[in-house]
């Protein structure tokens, strides 16, 4: 028992040192391009961060004044409009328009409505077209880390989420649940699943994860973390996996850029810098696909092992689109053709029951894909060389 107590206080150190430190990682990364740097006098040590000024205060019940939803129309981009889930004439007054697509876009930590990424993946979805965008802003529960609440917060979060779904869905001039497109980025993708488990009603219809952190969700409950349960299609994009990002696979698809670990443009001089730079670099990927004419292209692979040995290398038409206008219909196809059977598609082991579509991407641009390879596979010898001859 004494083994056990003191094995578990370890654990608990151990766990809230790893946590402070990712929260640290995440609060100075570049999510928000105009984030401030925490002012002189702010948390210091892992006591400072059990109660700061992101701790949610009572009463715990939702809506909560701290966790807001701000709609955007075309019409109304640069005054969007505050929805009241308890009031009806909310929606009745506002633009939303239940024939064009709806987005709800869930930040991560240090982020906002005002800040990127929800106002780039804002911006970009009005480049194309109509959409409601509503854009969950939490930001002043996620200025910094509040360690007491770190299990409860991302749930609480989701559970006013889930009560903003429902008024959407019983609304006369509302969407149902699978209407909705969730799209989570860092510790909101995991907030997006969450959503899941307090819906009174139907099935969301597509959940966004980008880059999922690893913060907070390292169980084998799936009920604590984005899940392909969690909507009727899940896609998710790594870029940090194994660092800040979950490794996975979260979803129906989970798409691993250039490996998935470490980023082009992302060597900076401080570690911190290098491992926030690749966990943030998922969402101009995300951004860039709304609009992109050429695509980014993924190619199904096993591991990131046989990638790197240059041995998945399909023909064109094995190739799935990555990003807003994912392939999904071709996903699908995969997913029934494989199955569960582990003899055919090895890697759905990994994932148990749940089908799963490793993939690898590239920027495909206007190569054919065998020429793609040779020019990977370049770029990778290059960078090996450079490594094993630093001077
Ligand atoms: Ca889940």
């Amino acid at each position: 028992m004494r083994t056990s107590c003191r094995g578990d206080r370890i654990m608990t150190t151990t766990r809230a040192v790893i946590v402070t430190f990712s929260c640290f990682l995440l609060l100075y990364s570049n999510e928000g391009t105009e984030a401030q740097q925490p002012p002189n006098g702010g948390p210091k040590t892992v006591n400072d961060l059990l109660n700061t000024t992101s701790c949610i205060e009572q009463p715990y019940t939702c809506p909560h004044p701290r966790i807001q939803y701000y709609l955007y129309t075309r019409a109304t981009q640069q005054n969007p409009e505050l929805l009241n889930t308890l009031k009806a004439s909310s929606l009745y007054g506002s633009r939303f328009n239940a024939s064009h697509p709806t987005k709800i876009i869930i930040h991560g930590f240090a982020g906002g409505r005002h800040l990127s990424p929800s106002t780039d993946l804002r911006d970009a979805y009005f480049t194309r077209g109509d959409y409601n965008i509503i854009i969950v802003d939490y930001s002043t529960l996620v200025k910094e880390p509040c360690l007491s609440q770190i299990n409860w917060a991302p749930r609480f979060g989701a559970k006013c989420i889930a009560q903003l779904v429902d008024y959407l869905s019983n609304h006369p001039r509302g969407v149902p649940p699978d209407a909705l497109h969730l799209i989570g980025y860092s510790v909101g993708a995991h907030i997006a699943g969450l959503v899941a488990n307090y819906l009174n009603k139907g099935k969301l219809g597509r959940i966004t994860g980008l880059d999922p952190t690893i913060l907070f969700f390292m169980g084998n409950n799936r009920s604590h973390d984005l899940d392909p349960t969690d909507a009727h299609f899940i896609d998710v994009i790594h870029t940090g996996a194994g660092i800040l990002g979950q490794w996975g696979p979260n979803g129906h698809a989970d798409f691993y850029v250039n490996g998935g670990t470490s980023q082009p443009g992302c060597a900076q001089n401080s570690i911190f810098r290098t491992l926030s730079c690749d966990h943030t670099k998922v969402t101009p990927y995300f951004i860039e696909s709304i609009n992109s004419k050429a695509g980014f292209w993924a190619v199904p692979c096993p591991n990131q092992f046989l990638y790197y040995l240059g041995f998945c290398n399909p023909p064109d038409d094995q190739y799935v689109l990555m990003g807003e206008h994912i392939s999904r219909k071709r996903i699908r196809q995969k997913s029934q053709v494989c199955g569960t059977s582990s003899s055919s598609c090895p890697h759905l082991t990994l994932q148990g029951t749940q089908p799963f579509l490793g993939s690898f991407v590239e920027p495909r641009s206007s190569l054919p894909s065998s020429k793609l390879a040779q020019v990977v596979k370049l770029l990778h010898c290059i960078r090996d060389v450079r490594n094993s001859n630093p001077g």
